[in-house]
């Protein structure tokens, strides 16, 4: 067989992802796995950038491997590891700070975003986050990266960081591309349909978590805020609540959203909204369970967690010493 492709990439154990991280990025790790090496970490080191309590830490860290591992990515093709168990992230990320402009990281949006939510808490990680984020790519050799829309201006970092690199010291790294779904991309807010969707929102009103129960989810779908009419029409920038909710139908069924509105034609939002509920609810729930299985079982999960960070590792080693040769380092003996 050819070659495989590498695939990475992280989520943050900071709260329960939500069907916006499932649709924009945790069922692309899946359909990935079945054909690709791919390598997934839940990204501790990145969380911690912002202010953590440690026990919430890491048990949110256990409940995110979990509840990935539980989406399905096929086991023989997959590495799913906590990130601070591998420490080759944090020597790679040194060696890229110095190859990255501090212009560069002051444009970053998510940077300013999350400065002006934690204004007493700028610090030095946060500036540096996209640098990290990188060096997780880069350390495994990584063709494709998938994520949702709002990851683009940081991928788009670390392929500057690569081809920079590369000009200097020759081939080292491999340049990643994106991988961003053409529908689910941006999953928004249901209480406000002009933010995305976000797992740490403080309204829960906002989001649906992977783990809220049947009736949440349902309760959630009905009140999710739409526009005054009653057609279920896709047009994102008109009708930007409905939109969202028939992307969300749309990815649960299988269907387009052409064929949403022909089943939906003149029945208004009332029983629309109650089967985006049931169609999140049936991809949701069979996830849950597995989740709750693995999380019951903790010497499971570590022995899963340690066997994984292993297999990280053995990847992650023969790049970093490439990149210490390339940069002048004395070999480790
Ligand atoms: N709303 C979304 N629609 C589609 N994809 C999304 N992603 C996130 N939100 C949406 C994608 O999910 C992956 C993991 O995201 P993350 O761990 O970086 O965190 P987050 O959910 O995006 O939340 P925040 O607020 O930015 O950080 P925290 O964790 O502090 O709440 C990524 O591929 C992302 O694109």
């Amino acid at each position: 067989m050819e070659q495989a492709k590498t695939v990475f990439s992280g989520i943050q154990p900071t709260a329960v992802p939500t069907i916006g991280n499932y649709l924009g990025a945790l069922s692309n790790y899946v359909a990935l796995s079945k054909n690709h090496r791919c390598v997934y970490s839940i990204v501790d080191m990145h969380a911690i950038t912002v202010r953590q309590d440690p026990e919430t830490l890491r048990r949110r860290a256990r409940e995110v491997f979990a509840l990935v591992m539980a989406c399905g990515p096929e086991p023989a093709n997959t590495a799913l590891y906590v990130q601070s168990h591998v420490p080759a992230h944090a020597e790679l990320c040194w060696i890229l700070n110095n190859f990255t402009m501090f212009g560069e990281l002051s444009r970053m949006t998510q940077f300013k975003d999350k400065s002006a939510k934690h204004a007493d808490n700028i610090n030095a990680g946060l500036f540096i986050y996209p640098v990290l984020q990188a060096a997780d790519i880069l350390l495994y050799d990584a063709h494709i990266v998938p994520i949702g829309e709002d990851q683009k201006q940081h991928l788009e970092l670390a392929r500057d960081i690569a081809i920079r690199f590369n000009g200097i010291y020759g081939d080292v790294f491999v340049v990643p591309e994106h991988l961003i779904p053409k529908l689910g991309g941006r999953i928004m807010s249901l209480a406000d349909p002009s933010h995305k969707m976000d797992k740490s929102d403080p309204n829960p009103a906002g989001y649906i978590s992977m783990l809220d129960d049947r009736d949440t989810i349902i309760k959630k779908c009905r009140r999710a805020v739409t526009d005054s009419g009653s057609e279920v029409r896709y047009d994102p920038a008109g009708k930007p609540g409905v939109s969202n909710l028939m992307t969300i139908y749309a990815l649960c069924t299988g269907k387009d959203t052409d064929a949403v509105s022909r089943e939906f034609a003149g029945q208004g939002y009332g029983a629309f909204k109650e089967a985006v509920g049931e169609a999140a609810d049936g991809v949701l729930a069979p996830i849950r369970s597995k989740a709750a299985e693995l999380t019951g079982d903790p010497a499971r999960l570590d022995t899963l967690m340690a066997e994984n960070a292993g297999r990280a590792a053995a990847i992650a080693g023969p790049v970093l010493n490439r990149v210490r040769e390339a940069v002048g380092f004395l070999p480790r003996k």
